[in-house]
């Protein structure tokens, strides 16, 4: 009759434990912390920074960068861009910040075709709404009938003292899918006369972004 007892009542402490736990006269025994020994590693700085959300310029074999800088004392490694991309009725809005770059300087910036690569060609041509016929791989587009900023997206930036700058454009047109692939920093402010519209000299940073 005793060990029924027993049994019945060490059965309802059985239960009881799957709920809420039993034997609670006992605290030395919980050990219900093992788990938090196994996360040192998330103390690594998110990306983005806080106070700027998009990409950390790196060199370009970073693996784990997705914006690249081809020439450090104009795009120093560290200095960050965002590009937002925003759809609507039709129309798209591309809206570029940048900080940390060199300062009180300009720069060319458009939307490219090709994701970055090592070297500065590789993000190939810029991304034109309605391609100009007469360009080649070898030759792009230079005719200001194609080369401006209603058939491209430019992006064109002259930094302040910080080397911050910011720019925006709005065209009548949406990306075709995997159409365009990056955006491209150049040396220069994009030029418009025929025979070297869009031109901005040297590429010298590049940020991969999916359109
Ligand atoms: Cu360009």
């Amino acid at each position: 009759m005793k060990t029924r007892t027993t049994a019945f009542v060490s059965g309802a402490c059985l239960a009881v434990l799957l709920a809420a736990g039993c034997g609670d006269d006992d605290g030395t025994t919980v050990e219900s912390a093992p788990a938090t020994t196994e996360r040192t590693d998330t103390t690594t700085l998110p990306n983005p920074a806080p106070g700027m959300s998009g990409d950390a310029f790196g060199l370009p074999d970073d693996p784990e960068a997705d914006a690249f800088t081809y020439d450090e004392s104009a795009v120093p490694v560290g200095s960050r861009v965002d590009v937002e991309t925003e759809e609507e009725d039709g129309r798209t809005t591309v809206t570029l910040s940048a900080t940390g770059l060199a300062p009180n300087r300009d720069f060319g910036v458009h939307v490219h075709t090709r994701p970055c690569g090592p070297q500065p060609s590789d993000s190939g041509p810029h991304y034109q709404n309605t391609p100009d016929p007469a360009a080649t791989p070898e030759t792009p587009s230079t005719d200001p009938a194609y080369a401006n900023p209603q058939n491209e997206v430019w992006l064109d930036i002259t930094t302040d003292a910080n080397g911050d700058a910011q720019a925006s454009s709005t065209v009548d047109w949406t990306f075709r899918d995997d159409g365009a692939n990056s955006v491209v920093i150049h040396a220069q402010h994009t030029m418009t006369a025929p025979g070297e519209a869009g031109n901005a000299g040297d590429r010298l940073a590049c940020i991969d972004e999916d359109f």
